[in-house]
């Protein structure tokens, strides 16, 4: 592979936090990951970026029902989709979530420059909005409901700041007419050009009804509005104002539902042109899953979720059916019934079969050695040709993503192979030197055939076919294969293999369903178990050393350098201090009992560290959000705040 790779940057949607990842938001995710894997192979320097959409009026709802300031509530739902993310070993490479302070400077910078620009004014805006959408209705009246999710829309007039989208209607069909890749599939184009040929109107990027968001420097209570905030965490990621230090912008492909398009091909180049930044050079926009021919989404309730996926036919399983089943780009329908049928043929009994066959054969003839054949037969011949012509075609299919195109001839090899065996029937040979040699040939070809189907299926089954080449004996990952160096004919002989396995046990289809759909109505278990609570009372048995805790159980404090803006004192409250601290993505106030050691006045401008994921509570009637760290010092626990000796960037994270 070249010294210098060539970089690849991909992204999934950034999705909202106000649910747990279903099986749309799956596929999203396993399709970058498919093709994070696949270029990897093919030689580049690949970064995948996914994360979480955190700000707006949906998440200050969420978090004021769920009792939990807003910080602590996207904290908790982030954590579980990362970790789902984890638990399914499609964690990508960048985990961004809006709510990051890196984010928010980008957020804002990208602002400064639209504004230098002259493509952002202040206006007023009146529409119909829809809160769990979070988007304005256009041409939606009063009453009128949610085109998107059914739900009724609300009515809103606020002050805004206003991109000037109008200017961008000759540019961006410009930029369409030449880049034909940059909207994908084609029907997507077409629908974009005439949207943008029908006449743009200038969009609202920031809100004041709205507080939970990222402020606009300067002119708070101004926050920034979804999209204009969302769209960015792709630049955010991979290095926000500085992405040239770190060389992956432009993306090469931003991956989303049709659902969200629009935002991707009209709004995101607007705005990246209007800062004078390069453009993504391409969105693909895939197609829904449905549910008895309705989108499957969090607000109908009409989901499945990964988990009971995972845990009865595994991952791998659910990854092949999702880019079998699908048409990438088309909508699909999804079944448990189609599930299990393909688990059963396509795994079970097509690579799970021949992997174990062929292994098991050259065990018990070859004592587990790949044979070394002297001489090939046409039949063998015409195996390696189908195979070595099929490389390329593959290769072809993966690279437009027709991932179930590149599967279904992947598997034909499969098919190919197990009709050879049954043809040339090795276990029927006799035992003379002529026929050994010729089992000999058969067990070669065949076990050559599944090493190759074992690298092209790599991208779409990383845990199974990782198994699959211990099984043959190779050395290293299959992940670490080049894909433009694999030629049939590479097997070495002699090499010893691993021990025959079941990698797709069969299952039966009624109980498999059975057990999925009984999973899928338990509550969704959070991703994380919280930890044991300690025992406390006098029965509680005296522990001999304090209790550890793992870094995850760390990690779920959120630290940050805040300077204090304010402190007073509270009347009738004499321990404590009253303060408004910055912590870079908002102001807080927070309450600390350290009022009979510091005088307000003297705590102006000083850096602190600040617990910033603390529910909010009252002290003495006075709603604190946050807590400020202090040693505790000599038996009176005189508080000494926690400080730092060099200049540190407010909003910081401590860890
Ligand atoms: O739209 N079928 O987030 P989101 C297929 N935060 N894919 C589906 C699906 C379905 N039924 N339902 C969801 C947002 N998806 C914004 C994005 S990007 C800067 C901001 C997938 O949580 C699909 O990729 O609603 C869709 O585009 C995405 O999840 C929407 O995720």
């Amino acid at each position: 592979m070249p010294a210098n790779k060539p970089k690849y940057y991909l992204t999934t949607p950034i999705y909202y936090t106000n649910g747990l990842p279903h099986i749309g938001h799956t596929y999203s995710t396993i399709v970058c990951d498919t093709i994070r894997r696949y270029k990897r192979m093919r030689g580049y320097d690949v970064v995948m970026t996914t994360g979480t959409d955190e700000h707006g009026v949906n998440v200050e709802r969420a978090a004021k029902k769920a009792g939990v300031s807003e910080t602590e509530f996207v904290a908790k739902m982030a954590a579980e989709w990362r970790a789902l993310w984890d638990d399914l070993g499609i964690q990508g490479d960048e985990f961004i979530r809006t709510t990051d302070l890196k984010h928010a400077h980008t957020v804002q910078w990208l602002f400064r420059l639209c504004r230098e620009n002259g493509y952002v004014y202040k206006g007023h805006y009146t529409g119909q909005y829809c809160i769990y959408d979070n988007a304005f209705v256009s041409d939606a009246k009063p009453g009128d409901n949610c085109p998107d999710c059914g739900r009724p829309t609300e009515t809103l007039t606020e002050e805004n700041y206003f991109f000037k989208l109008t200017a961008f209607q000759k540019p961006l069909l410009d930029l369409y007419r030449k880049n034909p890749n940059f909207i994908q599939p084609e029907t997507r184009r077409n629908e974009i050009i005439s949207f943008v040929e029908g006449g743009l109107k200038d969009l609202s990027i920031t809100r004041t009804t709205i507080r939970w968001g990222i402020p606009v420097p300067g002119e708070e209570p101004h926050v920034f509005y979804v999209w204009f905030d969302a769209l960015t965490a792709y630049l955010s990621a991979v290095g926000g104002p500085e992405y040239e230090r770190r060389g992956y912008w432009p993306a090469d492909v931003h991956l989303v539902g049709k659902d969200i398009i629009r935002f991707h091909t009209v709004y995101w180049p607007a705005f990246l042109m209007a800062a004078m930044l390069p453009l993504p050079r391409q969105v693909w926009a895939h197609g829904w899953f449905l549910m008895d021919s309705t989108k499957m989404s969090k607000s109908k309730g009409n989901v499945v979720h990964p988990r009971p996926i995972v845990d009865v036919v595994g991952m791998d399983a659910l990854r092949y059916f999702l880019l079998r089943e699908i048409v990438f780009g088309q909508d699909g329908s999804f079944s448990y019934d189609a599930l299990v049928t393909r688990y059963n043929s396509d795994l079970a009994n097509g690579l799970g079969n021949l992997a174990s066959r062929t292994a098991a054969m050259i065990e018990k003839n070859f004592s587990g050695k790949i044979p070394n054949p002297d001489s090939f037969q046409p039949q063998d011949e015409a195996l390696a040709k189908q195979v070595q012509s099929a490389i390329g075609e593959a290769l072809e299919h993966f690279d437009k993503f027709a991932f179930s195109r590149a599967l279904e001839l992947i598997w034909s090899l499969i098919a190919l192979a197990d009709k050879y065996l049954a043809a040339e029937q090795p276990w029927a040979l006799g035992t003379s030197d002529a026929d050994a040699q010729r089992r000999a040939a058969i067990l070669w070809t065949a076990a050559e055939a599944l090493r190759v189907v074992t690298v092209l299926a790599h991208p779409v089954l990383p845990e199974s076919t990782e198994k699959v080449w211990t099984l043959l004996g190779q050395a290293g990952h299959v992940s670490s294969q080049d894909l433009d160096g694999l030629r049939w004919g590479r097997l070495e002989p002699g090499i010893l293999i691993g021990k025959s396995q079941t990698l797709f046990p069969r299952i039966e289809k009624a109980e498999a369903i059975e057990r999925m759909e009984a999973m899928e109505n338990e509550p969704q278990k959070p991703a994380a178990a919280p930890a044991p609570a300690a025992p406390t009372g006098a029965a509680a048995a005296p522990q001999a050393a304090p209790e550890k805790i793992g870094i995850e159980d760390f990690a779920k404090v959120e630290m940050r350098v805040g300077q204090i803006r304010t402190a007073e004192r509270i009347v009738g409250a004499d321990k404590l201090l009253k303060l408004t601290v910055d912590i870079g993505t908002e102001i807080r106030q927070i309450c600390a009992g350290i009022a009979q050691y510091y005088e307000p006045e003297t705590l102006i401008g000083r850096k602190v560290a600040v617990v910033v994921n603390l529910a909010p509570r009252k002290l003495r009637g006075v709603e604190s959000n946050g807590m400020l760290i202090a040693a505790s010092v000599g038996p009176e626990g005189r508080p000494v705040l926690a400080g730092f000796h060099e200049d540190v960037e407010i909003g910081s994270r401590l860890k």
